[in-house]
């Protein structure tokens, strides 16, 4: 049996602001740093170990993970950051708040661009400066490979590769693995492991720097999964994420 723990990094300045921000590199808000440091004092008081972590190339992935490390002591801890576990890029929504997009678009149009499968955001211009081909921490990935804006089917995609080729080989090997990922980079990883239907992973919004703990057999078939918070707290969160794609009251 093996351990795999995931997290999504805590409340980034843009999530309080309610801002689609995918690849947008934002910072923490002072809420989300107690959040990323709630995670990992819970991991610590859980007795949780670790042998290697992955995050994103986004700083508000990253910081949450050196938290984590800070409050378990495991500053040691081998850290590999892959684009791979990058937000699901928003294209041209990046940077508009969610619920004015709501009332200029309706809230079923956004609840499609943020939920649905397959239905990619508007793309954003590869001349646009904020494009991540113009980003010198993508010089390694090939230029068609950056995204313009992805659906969540194309964030599957993409995250796949590290996935079977570097995680499940780590999982494989022995290696306990942590993941400091996003809202959607993780819902990829979720519909994955725990073969979710496209209907279903509609539903699933992955809370603020609350950990996630998966117990998988030999064969990676998921056969527990809890996460390291009070069920109010946990279901309040996801709420709380479902609830940015409203209008203003
Ligand atoms: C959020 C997720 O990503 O947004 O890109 O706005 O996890 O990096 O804060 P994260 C974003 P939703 O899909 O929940 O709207």
């Amino acid at each position: 049996m093996y351990t795999l723990v995931v997290v999504r990094h805590g409340e980034s300045v843009w999530n309080k602001e309610n801002r689609f921000t995918g690849w947008k590199d934002v910072d923490l808000s002072e809420k989300g740093v107690l959040e990323a440091q709630k995670a990992g004092k819970a991991l610590k008081e859980k007795g949780f170990e670790f042998n290697m972590a992955y995050t994103s190339r986004l700083t508000r992935a990253i910081k949450t993970l050196n938290y984590i490390l800070e409050e378990m002591k495991l500053h040691w801890l081998p850290v590999s950051k892959e684009w791979r576990l990058n937000e699901r890029h928003y294209g041209g929504l990046q940077g508009l708040n969610k619920a004015e997009t709501a009332e200029k678009h309706g809230e079923e149009q956004v609840k499609i661009w943020r939920r649905s499968f397959d239905t990619p955001p508007p793309a954003m211009e590869v001349s646009n400066p904020e494009h991540p081909s113009h980003d010198p921490r993508y010089q390694d990935v090939k230029p068609n490979e950056l995204p313009s804006g992805e659906s969540l089917k194309e964030t599957v995609a993409r995250f796949l590769p590290l996935w079977n080729d570097k995680i499940s080989a780590d999982i494989k090997s022995g290696k306990k693995i942590l993941i400091a990922a996003h809202g959607n980079s993780l819902r990829a990883l979720v519909m994955h492991l725990e073969g979710l239907s496209q209907a279903e992973i509609m539903e699933v919004n992955m809370p603020t720097g609350i950990p996630l703990v998966y117990q998988l057999d030999k064969d990676f078939k998921v056969i527990g999964k809890e996460f390291l918070g009070s069920a109010e707290e946990v279901a309040a969160a996801m709420a709380h994420v479902a609830a940015q794609g409203k209008k203003k009251d």
